[in-house]
């Protein structure tokens, strides 16, 4: 091993590093959506700032709509590996396996990228499903429900920031030209084999006797979200990490399983000048258990302009200046992928 780096790779997996620290009893924030308004806005603005992250309950999205997409994730996933590679390859949308954007990361994970965009998700599913017609009605209100989740939030957010323009950042993901993606994840137990693998879809049970759910290897390394906010949900098996410090890894329990969990991405740290923080994390993967995720990430339009509210900024004490130079989302979305998926990038975006 390399100590000195958070991962490393051995024989093509993707292995935690020892000298991380793993804290198992930091509680994380889980926010009751149908609490009393003023008490959601300081519970929403506090985990932003804290962790950039936090669990929803109460969330009105129904669960038929999650239960209809979960289905359809997993009778994809349940594929035979040579169908499944003619929905890709994922440039970037698509099926993709093992392959994490085009620099060269990868992971213990196979996944499906999809465009969130009504006017684009027609283009982007094409081979998925025999049933396509099923499949783009399963993520249209997928979308939609989880899109109107992500609205709230962001209006509960400028709210609780006394921003006078409520859906200033609701706004940008409503736009119809929103680059808004969903991405399926799909992180097979260690005892997978890609052609075996139709047998292990078996996603809720424990299988073998010996299992001792270790979590070592390396699904989806570590990154922060580019977009505005992500709201994700995934069956009850453990892997997802959060990084609130560096080399400090706190586990994000799967419970309450009828929960959704909301990510600050690095353009809602830009568009709150700073104040809420876009969170590192990285999901494991288990040794006996099959994870699925399903992952809406809420994003501008590509020429959407990226710059904090005045109401951000103060030039009399506290003095708090413009932390970021304005830019499109355009202009930050060819900066991410032309990184690594562990890189920071919004620091090239910061002001002298
Ligand atoms: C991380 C968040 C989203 O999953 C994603 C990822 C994207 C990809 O998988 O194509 C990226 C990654 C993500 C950030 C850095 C670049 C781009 C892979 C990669 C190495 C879809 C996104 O928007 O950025």
């Amino acid at each position: 091993y390399n100590n000195s780096s958070t991962s490393q790779e051995t024989s093509n997996m993707v292995l935690a590093a020892p000298s991380e620290k793993i804290q198992e009893n930091i509680k994380l924030p889980i926010i009751d959506l149908s609490l009393e308004k003023s008490q959601v806005l300081k519970l929403i603005v506090k985990a932003s700032e804290e962790f950039g992250f936090f669990k929803v309950i109460n969330h009105g999205v129904p669960e038929f709509v999650i239960k209809r997409m979960e289905d359809e994730s997993y009778s994809f996933f349940s594929k035979p590996f040579s169908q499944k590679q003619c929905a890709g390859p994922a440039n970037p949308y698509g099926y993709g396996c093992k392959n994490i954007g085009f620099n060269g990361d990868n992971g213990e994970v196979e996944y499906l990228l999809l465009h969130a965009n009504p006017l684009s998700i027609s283009q982007t599913s094409k081979n998925i499903s025999s049933d396509l017609i099923m499949f783009r009605c399963a993520v249209n209100e997928y979308v939609e429900a989880v899109r109107e989740l992500a609205c709230e939030i962001l209006e509960l957010m400028a709210q609780g920031l006394w921003i006078p323009d409520t859906s200033i950042f609701s706004n940008l993901i409503r736009d119809l030209h929103s680059d808004s993606l969903l991405r399926l994840n799909h992180y097979p137990s260690l005892s997978w084999t890609p052609h075996l693998h139709h047998h292990l879809v078996d996603h809720n049970s424990d299988t073998s006797p010996n299992c001792n759910s270790t979590l070592c290897k390396i699904g989806f390394g570590e990154h922060t979200d580019p977009q505005i906010l992500t709201i994700l949900r995934s069956n009850d098996v453990a892997g997802l990490q959060i990084s609130p410090q560096h080399g400090l890894w706190v586990p994000v329990s799967p419970h309450p399983c009828t929960a959704f969990s909301v990510f600050v991405g690095d353009t809602l740290q830009a568009l709150t000048n700073g104040r809420f923080k876009s969170v590192r994390h990285r999901a494991m993967v288990n040794s006996c258990k099959t994870r699925m995720s399903m992952v809406y990430f809420g994003a501008p339009s590509p020429n959407a302009r990226i710059c904090c509210p005045s109401e951000l900024v103060t030039t009399t004490t506290p003095h708090k200046p413009y932390l970021y130079r304005p830019f499109t989302w355009a202009e930050y979305k060819k900066a991410t992928y032309s990184r690594r998926l562990g890189d920071a990038r919004l620091q090239f975006f910061r002001l002298k």
